[in-house]
Order: C-alpha cells, then structure tokens, then sequence
C-alpha cells in the first residue's frame, strides 16, 4: 500500500535539500508533523502538498502530479476495499470493480486499478481475475437488456482510460527504475574499471526483444484484452509496439517488416469473422513463419466450437497463459516485480 506518511528522509528527497532542513521546516512550525514512538518526524501526504503549495517548494510536475494522484486515489478507496487488496482478494476485488463501473464512479475505478497494481504485481492477474470478469458481467447486463449501449460505451470508456493512465504511470516508473540502475552501474563501472555508460546500458537494458501487439484486423474493435497483453509483455522487458485494433492484415505486415518483432501477438474477440478475414489471416500467419516470427493469437472465442478453428503458434486462454508461454521461452527479466509500487504513484 502507498504509504501516506513521509519520513525526513522522503521528504528531503522530494524538495531535493537535505535532512537537516527538513527537519528546521519542521522545527520553525512550516510544516506538521508528528513524532512515532521511536521519535522519526513523520509528515502526512496532505500536509506535504500544503506545505509545497504554500511554500513554493520546486517539485517536479510529474512528482507532483503523482503525488496528486496518490491523494486522489486514497480518497477513492474504502476501508472495506483497502482490506480487501491488502487480502489480495481478486475475485471480491472484480465484484468491486464492476459496482463501481456500473455506477460510473471514475476516480473509483481508477484508483482502485492503480492500488491493486501495488497490491498483486501481475497484470495478467489483473486483467484476468479482475477486469476480464467486470467486463463480461457488462457484457452480459448488456445481453439481457439491463444496460444500455450507450451505458456499456460509458463503461468501456471508463476502463480504457483507467488502464491508459495505469500503463503510462506503469512505464514512467520503469523508466526511471532503469534511469537509476543506468547510473547505479555507470559509477561502479567507473570507479573501478572506467568503462564507459554505453556498456553499462548494455548490461541493464531489460528490452531484448520486440513484440508486436495488434487485435484481428479488419472489424475487431475489442481492445481492452489487448492492453492487457501488451502490458504483460511489457512488465516481461518486452519492447512492445502497439499496432491497436482494427489494422489491415497488409498494415500489419508491413509493421512486421519495419520493426522485426521476434513475436506477434493477436486479440481476436469476434466469434465469426467474414470469409475474407480468415483467408487473410491464413496468409498472414504463413507470412509471419516465413520471418520466423511467433504468432501468438488469444481471445474468448478462438476455442470455440462455432468459430473457424485458427492457428498460431500458441493460443492463450488467458493472459497468464501468456505470462507463462514466454517465461518458458524467452530469457526475460521479472520487471514488475522490480518496481517500487511506491513510484507507481
Ligand atoms: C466492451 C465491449 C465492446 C466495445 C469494445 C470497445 C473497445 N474499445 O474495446 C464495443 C461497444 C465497441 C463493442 C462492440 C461490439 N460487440 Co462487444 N463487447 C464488449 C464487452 C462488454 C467487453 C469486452 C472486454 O473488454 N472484455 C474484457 C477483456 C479483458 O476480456 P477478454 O476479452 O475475455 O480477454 C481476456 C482473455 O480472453 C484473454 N485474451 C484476449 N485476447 C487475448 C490475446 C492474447 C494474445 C492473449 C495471450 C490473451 C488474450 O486475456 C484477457 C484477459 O483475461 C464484451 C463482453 C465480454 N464477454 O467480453 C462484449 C462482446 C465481446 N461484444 C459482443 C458483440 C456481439 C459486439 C458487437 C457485434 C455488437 C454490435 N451488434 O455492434 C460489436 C462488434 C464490434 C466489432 N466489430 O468488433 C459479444 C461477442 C459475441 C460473439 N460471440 O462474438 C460480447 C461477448 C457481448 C455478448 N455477451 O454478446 N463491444
């Protein structure tokens, strides 16, 4: 759980001056505090941002913006909710999730991702013990007539932006994580054997390889799966271009030709495709193992019985099936895990 609560130490970090004037801010009554039992100064997430505010204490605006956010998201998060991630419950956690998309609460539905990332460091569980379950519960209300479409667009909407917002705060701090190995490793390497930064971003580089995550073209909008894959892979050190939904099976070649991913990844949600897309798709398929790249297609309805059977290299059921399909094939680094949830942020 993010923590609410700065330690001096934080804090000087943060206004980027030492511990000792912290500690006189504090002294001089500019900022509240209070003492733990061991007597460390601890400044609550509400004051710090007063105190900034009031004091025009230079942060950086992406610092600032997340610790906005931090604020946000603890005012959007019950108590019952907070135990419930705290359990890492994910199945009470997808019943909170479609309670609140059904009942558009925004900044619920935002925080209460950005706060399960913390808490369960996989996206695949994410999407498919969380996400995936809300959204087919949506899909079913919409079934039976119990939602609108324009109530389900709402709600997609809602999730797409939430995710978005995730997946750009998810690859800041995984930038700034490989910032400071970077420099971690430059030093060493500089103090004791003077080789230069280059071969430092060599060795800590986690991106080896390159994927290309698109959905089945031609009429396929469903992309919310299609987050999911491509933050899985990226969380794996993947280098992740995303094609998005709908692409012409030509575009995509040509993608494949310009970036040289050593994967494919395919979100095919549609249960019958045209006549047309599944010979394209043929093509394409034989077209990719021409390259030697892997062809890896999932999505609820490639299983079943009324579709055309397609194949691929590997077909996923779920994100975890894909999560472990490149464990046990790629030499890949645990990325997520590396990441203080404390940046994410
Ligand atoms: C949101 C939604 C839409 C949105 C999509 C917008 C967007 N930006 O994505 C809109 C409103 C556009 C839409 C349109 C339509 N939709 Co719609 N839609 C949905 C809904 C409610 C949610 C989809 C979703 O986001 N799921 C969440 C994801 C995370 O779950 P998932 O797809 O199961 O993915 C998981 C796994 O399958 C797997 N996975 C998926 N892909 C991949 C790929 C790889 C590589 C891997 C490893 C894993 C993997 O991992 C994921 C995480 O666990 C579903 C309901 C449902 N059951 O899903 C209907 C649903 C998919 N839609 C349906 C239909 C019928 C339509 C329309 C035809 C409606 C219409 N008459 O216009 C159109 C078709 C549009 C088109 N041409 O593609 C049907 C499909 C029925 C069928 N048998 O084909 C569904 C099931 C609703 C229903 N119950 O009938 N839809």
């Amino acid at each position: 759980m993010i923590s609410q609560f700065f330690s001096t130490r934080e804090l000087s970090e943060l206004c980027a001056v030492g511990e000792t004037t912290v500690k006189r801010w504090a002294n001089m009554g500019l900022i509240k505090y209070h003492k733990t039992i061991g007597g460390h100064r601890k400044f609550k997430l509400d004051d710090v941002l007063d105190f900034i505010e009031k004091n025009h204490i230079r942060v950086s605006s992406e610092q600032l913006e997340r610790l906005q956010v931090q604020k946000r998201n603890a005012e959007a998060i019950d108590l019952n909710t907070e135990i419930l991630l705290v359990r890492g419950d994910v199945s009470a956690l997808a019943d909170k999730l479609t309670e609140n998309l059904l009942e558009f609460k925004k900044n619920e539905v935002e925080a209460l991702l950005s706060k399960a990332i913390e808490r369960i460091p996989s996206f695949a569980v994410i999407f498919d013990n969380m996400i995936a379950p809300a959204m087919h519960r949506v899909g079913n209300m919409w079934c039976e007539k119990k939602l609108s479409i324009s109530d389900e667009h709402i709600i997609t909407n809602m999730i797409v932006e939430a995710i978005l917002r995730t997946k750009v705060r998810f690859e800041t701090s995984l930038r700034e994580e490989q910032e400071r190995n970077v420099s971690a490793l430059t030093l060493l390497y500089t103090n004791t054997e003077g080789n230069t930064r280059e071969a430092a971003t060599t060795e800590v580089n986690p991106k080896k390889h390159t994927v290309i995550v698109a959905t089945c073209p031609e009429s396929e909008l469903h992309e919310v799966p299609l987050l999911g894959v491509s933050l899985v892979c990226e969380s794996l050190g993947f280098q992740v271009r995303y094609v998005g939904a709908s692409v012409p099976f030509k575009d995509l070649e040509s993608a494949v030709e310009e970036h040289k991913p050593e994967i494919v990844c395919m979100s095919i949600t549609n249960a019958r495709l045209h006549a047309p897309v599944y010979r394209r798709y043929e093509q394409f398929r034989k077209f990719l193992a021409k390259h030697q790249v892997k062809f890896i297609i999932g999505g609820q309805f490639i299983g079943e019985t009324k579709s055309h059977p397609l194949q691929a290299d590997f077909r996923a059921r779920s994100c975890s099936d894909l999560e472990r399909y490149i464990r046990e094939n790629y030499d890949v680094g645990t990325v997520s895990q590396e990441i203080d949830p404390k940046s994410m942020n």
